[in-house]
């Protein structure tokens, strides 16, 4: 039984160890799900085995099971959990609405320029060199990217801790989870930005389900 009142399926969330796996269970926390994590870790064999192949052909973590629904992907996962069963907590902003659209595209922002195109190439060329190669002017590129698109949400949270409309929401799950990512590299945030993150890093649901989340390491 979720917080919402909405019975759930049996939900199990694989993954634990990295900002990805975080996410998701940082928005289980937040709605109060019962749910059974799966803590298997990147790049320590378990993405490979038979059972989990069968779940997740990609060989990546996170991936919620719900019944019959098998979802893979963070923000996806994110905003499911919001929609499936958050009803009444404003943590997605309503379907059809401007301020859903704008959580759509502060996700694909925060995915596309914060993560992948940024703090993983930084991860790729610099913990994972061994197996993607050392490439420093790639890691130089990847830092100056996201410091200017991180400037982007410095001014959008320039007097406020939301991202959208009036209250927390999933993209600050989304945000909150690459900005601890960013300092744990060492790449500067603005001074905003970092209250920001101190902010929601004070959610009862934030600790919980870090300490959960990386009572595994990540892997080589
Ligand atoms: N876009 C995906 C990325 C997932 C991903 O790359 N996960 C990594 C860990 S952060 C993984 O599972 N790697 C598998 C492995 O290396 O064994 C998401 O946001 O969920």
């Amino acid at each position: 039984m979720s917080d919402s009142g909405q019975s759930g399926g049996q939900l199990t969330l694989w993954g634990g160890g990295t900002v990805r796996t975080f996410r998701a269970h940082w928005m289980l926390h937040e709605l109060g799900l019962d749910y059974e994590p799966r803590l298997i870790g990147s790049r320590t064999g378990e993405t490979q085995s038979e059972e989990f192949r069968r779940l997740n052909p990609k060989e990546k973590i996170p991936v919620l099971v719900d019944d019959a629904l098998v979802l893979s992907e963070s923000a996806a996962i994110v905003t499911y959990l919001a929609d499936r069963y958050g009803a009444g907590t404003g943590l997605t902003p309503e379907p059809r609405t401007d301020a859903r659209a704008h959580y759509d595209e502060w996700t694909s922002f925060i995915l596309m320029e914060l993560d992948a195109h940024t703090l993983y190439v930084m991860r790729r060329h610099r913990d994972l060199a061994d197996l993607y190669g050392e490439a420093p002017a790639a890691i130089e590129a990847a830092i100056a990217g996201f410091q200017k698109q991180v400037a982007v949400a410095e001014r959008a949270l320039a007097h406020r801790n939301h991202l959208v409309g009036e209250q927390f929401t999933g993209v600050d799950i989304l945000l909150t989870s690459c900005l601890d990512w960013a300092v744990a590299y060492q790449v500067g945030i603005p001074e905003r930005l970092d209250a920001y993150r101190r902010h929601h890093q004070q959610r009862p649901a934030y600790r919980a389900s870090r300490e959960l989340n990386f009572s595994v390491s990540p892997g080589a």
